[in-house]
């Protein structure tokens, strides 16, 4: 359950939260697929409650109401249209599951499909779950239960959501039955929200019974899902991520927090030469790593001072960083922009979700980000798959915040998070050339539209990143020779 299944030479997925099917479907035919970018972590496709008591927020689709694929994104014969699109230009697609609960009560009681529920009976017709598919007694998780009882923490309410069973052999197989649909729709695996909520042994009986992707997508026969598991571990709690990774793949919360400090420029970068496990982050196959995500770019989960698209110098920093340094398996986070933090996805008042523009740059309108699309990111995207295994060589520091490193003879990246200019020659380990910097701008034909990098014979070159550019770092690979 730990390897994504990418398509040859991809390395890096993106969540489109809040994306619609059909927009997902075009985006990568004109963009995911032709950049190379891996796969995408959509939102969760099943029914939700309908909750205009907060304006449609974004956190509604956590909120469960059926199994059934009909949500804002679009209903399933969209779904699988775009699962099939995505999957023939070599772009992945991996759900969001949402099997930890059902939907709590908001004065409404209507999903997005028209399935009702009637909570005060926990009845749920539309799966059908009814009251001995919860855990009983009914109690909810507080914030002092994370310390000590397990047992709260996966028997009881996560803030007041219907907290299912995952014991029962019918809430099990309606839960398999979900994900089997899913798989046979062509997905190639699953985020599992809310997993530290859940018993790893009753996780590893659903994994269990998953059937093999399917191969009329594409994948090799015999082929398990990729798995990460949403357990939220920075250390002080009676759950602990190790109790996961036998089971499947993590998402690795210390990895963005950690970067963001250094990025932040609240720990020097030099000492990010032994990055990885030494830094008390899991083993490089169990992790799914990230800066952002949907919940810590907004303060929930786990909150702390994380990097967004709102601090762009560093933020980019950050992600230059994940991506051109060999660790985990990287996920990129694509956001609509917010102001309040329930707010949901541009939408007008009827609640349908409005499309993303497509500017002639490259950028989104209509409310949405899109770093997914920022040269500096896409850029790193190509680099990483350039990079393919080679690991760390030849890494220089200047004892402050001043870094460089090679991936083997294939990449060559430095970045200056100093108040004074990066002015070295350093060794690049790439053959004898111009290049041009994927960072300042992009190779155009035999011309580089940012910086040229002139590689000698000896491999090394002239390394120049002023310390008040626009961006803080260079990146150079043998696929930018000009
Ligand atoms: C997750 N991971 O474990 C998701 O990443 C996270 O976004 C989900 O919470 C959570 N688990 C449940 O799937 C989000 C919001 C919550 C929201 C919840 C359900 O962060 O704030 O709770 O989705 O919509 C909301 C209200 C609560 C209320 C609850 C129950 O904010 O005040 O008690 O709904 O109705
Ligand atoms: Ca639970």
């Amino acid at each position: 359950y730990k390897d994504p299944h990418y398509a040859s030479g991809r390395s890096t997925m993106v969540h489109l939260f809040e994306w619609k099917w059909d927009d997902i479907a075009a985006e990568c035919e004109r963009f995911l697929g032709p950049r190379g970018y891996g796969g995408i972590q959509i939102s969760p496709p099943n029914e939700n409650l309908v909750i205009w008591a907060h304006n449609r927020p974004w956190w509604e689709r956590y909120q469960p109401i059926s199994y059934r694929l009909i949500t804002r994104s679009g209903n399933e014969q969209q779904f699988a249209n775009m699962v099939r699109r995505c999957n023939n230009v070599g772009v992945r697609i991996y759900v969001d599951a949402i099997i930890n609960h059902m939907t709590g009560t908001w004065g409404a009681n209507v999903g997005t499909g028209g399935s009702t529920a009637n909570f005060g009976e926990w009845s749920y017709p539309g799966v059908p779950y009814g009251r001995n598919d919860f855990n009983w007694p009914q109690c909810v998780i507080s914030s002092n239960d994370y310390g000590c009882c397990p047992d709260r923490v996966r028997n009881c309410e996560l803030s007041g959501l219907k907290d299912l069973n995952q014991g029962s052999e019918y809430v099990r197989q309606q839960i398999v039955n979900y994900m089997n649909h899913l798989i046979s729709l062509g997905v190639a695996g699953f985020r599992i929200d809310a997993a530290k909520h859940m018993w790893p042994g009753d996780l590893r009986v659903i994994y269990d019974r998953l059937q093999n992707l399917n191969t009329n997508h594409g994948f090799p026969s015999g082929a398990r899902p990729y798995i990460f598991q949403e357990v939220i571990d920075l250390g002080g709690e009676a759950i602990r991520r190790e109790e996961y990774t036998p089971l499947a793949a993590v998402t690795e919360f210390k990895f963005g927090l950690e970067l963001s400090r250094a990025f932040q420029g609240n720990n020097q970068l030099r000492w990010l030469v032994n990055w990885g496990p030494n830094w008390g982050l899991l083993a490089s196959n169990d992790a799914l790593a990230f800066i952002d995500n949907h919940d810590n770019q907004r303060g929930h989960g786990a909150g702390g001072n994380i990097l967004t698209h709102k601090q762009p110098k560093p933020y980019k920093g950050a992600i230059a960083f994940m991506l051109a340094h060999p660790y985990g398996k990287p996920q990129l986070m694509s956001s609509f922009s917010f102001h309040n933090t329930e707010a949901g996805p541009p939408m007008d008042s009827s609640g349908n979700i409005i499309s993303p523009a497509i500017n002639s740059d490259n950028s989104c309108g209509n409310g949405w980000v899109c770093e997914h699309r920022w040269r500096q990111i896409y850029s790193m995207v190509a680099f990483r798959n350039v990079a393919g295994n080679t690991g760390i060589n030849d890494w220089w520091d200047n004892a402050s915040n001043q870094i460089a490193f090679c991936r083997g003879g294939q990449g060559f990246v430095a970045f200056n998070n100093d108040h004074w200019d990066l002015n070295q020659n350093l060794q690049t380990c790439l053959p004898a050339g111009r290049y041009c910097d994927v960072i300042s701008g992009q190779k155009n034909g035999n011309n580089c539209t940012g910086k040229t990098v002139t590689v000698g014979n000896d491999g090394r070159a002239s390394i120049y990143v002023g310390a008040n550019e626009y961006d803080m770092m260079l990146a150079i690979h043998v696929g930018s020779e000009s």
